[in-house]
């Protein structure tokens, strides 16, 4: 073996480990508002980087739902409008929280009824390559919270 394969090898192998360790990312307080008919459902969580780099959140997908996306809602001169967001960037060791106004996770098409106190998964898809799977528990349309 070559210093250089041996390098390499090394390399993989940390790679390896790397891959083994604790997730970058927390998640904690899941909710989603489920609303009457099969209208989209917003999805709400904070998140936490607990790496010393930035991790960005690049996409979502559930066992649930036919769609999910990432938005973010904003007023716009009174008027309340949402985008499709690419990428959420968490700063290390930063914390990001997806709630009512702001960013949410877009559920579309529901596979079954979805009624307040059922739980959904949702994974999202971290820059690292990482999947992060989150329980969101359903809430009334009232729900303001995931306890309130
Ligand atoms: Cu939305």
């Amino acid at each position: 073996m070559t210093f250089r394969s041996l390098a390499i090898a090394l390399l993989l192998v940390a790679g390896v480990a790397h891959a083994a360790d604790a997730p970058s990312v927390k998640a904690n307080g899941g909710w989603l508002r489920v609303l009457p008919g099969n209208l989209p459902a917003g999805g709400y969580v904070s998140f936490e980087n607990v790496s010393d780099r930035t991790v960005s959140i690049v996409g979502a997908s559930s066992p649930d739902y036919a769609s999910a996306m990432i938005h973010r809602s904003s007023t716009d001169g009174g008027m309340g409008r949402m985008e499709m967001v690419d990428s959420v960037p968490l700063p290390p060791k930063g914390k990001v929280a997806f709630s009512p106004g702001g960013y949410h996770v877009m559920l579309m098409d529901s596979k079954h009824p979805v009624k307040p106190g059922d739980r959904i998964m949702v994974t999202f898809e971290l820059s690292d390559g990482e999947n992060l799977p989150v329980t969101f528990l359903a809430r009334p349309a009232n729900a303001t919270g995931p306890t309130d």
